[in-house]
């Protein structure tokens, strides 16, 4: 009966979902955690933010463009990706498109024989990165925008970037939508309806024939949801949850952290420069983003349960600056080392529920993704509890729900057990969501255990992995 028993308990099966769950591709795409926007065009050379659509293409002069520098960089930094601005509002084209004269083929670079999106992607294929492309739906040089003509070469340009650069991680269908414009001399305001006038289905078609995985930012059938700022931060309260009707989807105020129960999944993503703006300008020079500063960004978007798209303006001669580079890649140095060493690892873990052994509280310390513990089903609070051979010492943790199966939790409490007695860890942010993780930082606390006190509100409890660690 004993080992019937046995059998039984490590058979239990596992937990049913609680939906919305992520697909396959949006699993993939939460794993990636951080990587890189690179915004280059015209307007890195007339020094502005949202060209009119009329700056010459001949003011397209960068020197010594060297892409390999970009991706080096870019990788040293813990990037796994980059997005990269192929055509901006200006409607400028860094690729030799049919599509307009107004590209790349009419500059002086390489004597118009340049094409920088090939030249991108290549560097990006040599040195591992995923790629991925930005094309702003927006066009302010195009007399034809407002038109069906420009959507017809909207939907062209589209096929051409997914076509021909190989497999794309990412595309983006920026929202920005200022109206006025050169338009091809009428310079005036047109005013459209994004969500019909775009037709962003066909789009995300065509982007789907070419590379079936990309996920999908802005328009009307994203997979992954903008954060509601471009700040670089996501709420503490973070739900993967979101609804799909298009206000929502440009509500910013709910962006910011999700629904409990909104019905599709739709993860954040934190877009956000290394610098004031998105392109390069030599007067903000001064103000590149510190170590520090990006150790905030991260723990405010990858720490708090969405993804960081971090922006790298290239400058003028075709570089990301020195300093740009140095502190990102400090930066990533930096968060290598303090993640280096889970002090959890050699502690005894038990829980105050388990579905099975199948399901074990060991394997929260274990580094296989598909291994988590679980309560059983009618559980909703259970609590974990690591206990050290001998005092220890830290103030970062890390929690990760097993978002394949949904995400559940909404309430956390951490204690440390000193001295013969329990206390709370004072966290200055509110300890509600975790989903795909959640970082959290405090004062450095001295602990013979660590409890944490999960309460969830529908479906069964999955945590796929804890950690804490000791930043000096
Ligand atoms: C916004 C654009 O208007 C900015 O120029 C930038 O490209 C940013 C990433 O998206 O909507």
């Amino acid at each position: 009966m004993f080992v019937g028993f046995l059998i039984l308990a490590s058979c239990v099966h596992q937990p049913e979902p609680s939906y919305p769950i992520p697909t396959v591709q949006q699993l993939d795409w939460q794993q990636l955690e951080t990587y890189a926007f690179i915004h280059f065009g015209l307007n890195t050379f007339n020094d502005m933010e949202w060209g009119y659509g009329n700056s010459h293409s001949y003011t397209f002069n960068p020197t010594s463009i060297d892409c390999e520098q970009w991706v080096k960089t870019l990788k040293n930094s813990g990037m796994k990706g980059v997005i990269f601005t192929a055509k901006h509002h200006d409607g400028f084209c860094l690729w030799p498109t049919e599509t307009t004269d107004y590209s790349i083929k009419n500059t002086y670079y390489k004597d118009g024989q340049g094409d920088l999106v090939r030249e991108l992607s290549e560097a990006c294929k040599k040195h591992g990165l995923k790629f991925g492309i930005y094309v702003s739906p927006w066009d302010r040089h195009q007399a034809e925008y407002g038109y069906q003509g420009y959507v017809d070469i909207y939907h062209k340009q589209i096929e051409e970037l997914t076509s021909n650069y190989g497999e794309l991680f990412e595309f983006w269908f920026d929202g920005a939508n200022g109206g006025t414009g050169w338009y091809g001399g009428a310079d005036e305001m047109r005013s459209i309806v994004a969500e019909k006038y775009y037709d962003y289905e066909k789009a995300r078609n065509i982007v789907w024939s070419h590379s079936p995985n990309a996920a999908i930012f802005g328009g009307t059938v994203p997979t992954l949801r903008w954060v509601g700022n471009e700040k670089g931060f996501a709420d503490a309260t973070q739900w993967c949850m979101y609804k799909t009707d298009f206000k929502s989807l440009n509500d910013e105020k709910a962006l910011v952290r999700g629904f409990k129960d909104g019905e599709a999944w739709l993860p954040s993503e934190v877009d956000v420069s290394i610098r004031p703006g998105w392109f390069y300008h030599e007067s903000e020079n001064g103000q590149v983003k510190t170590v520090e500063q990006l150790m905030d960004l991260y723990f405010n978007s990858v720490g708090h349960n969405a993804n960081l798209l971090l922006n790298f303006p290239v400058n003028l001669d075709g570089k990301i600056p020195a300093i740009d580079s140095a502190n990102a890649v400090n930066w990533y140095q930096q968060m290598q080392k303090d993640f280096s060493n889970n002090v959890l690892k050699d502690s005894k873990v038990t829980a105050s529920n388990t579905r099975s052994s199948r399901f074990s509280p060991k394997y929260v310390l274990d580094d296989e993704y598909t291994h988590y513990w679980a309560t059983e089903d009618a559980v909703s609070r259970a609590e974990l509890v690591f206990e050290f051979a001998q005092p220890t010492a830290f103030n970062r943790l890390m929690l990760q729900e097993y978002v394949p199966l949904g995400q559940n939790v909404e309430a956390f409490y951490l204690d440390y057990y000193f001295n013969g007695k329990w206390l709370p860890i004072e966290v200055d942010e509110p300890t509600t969501t975790i989903g795909y993780k959640r970082l959290i930082r405090f004062q450095t606390v001295k602990a013979d255990k660590l409890r944490i006190r999960f309460k969830c509100f529908k479906g069964t409890l999955c945590i796929n992995q804890v950690g804490a660690f000791n930043v000096p």
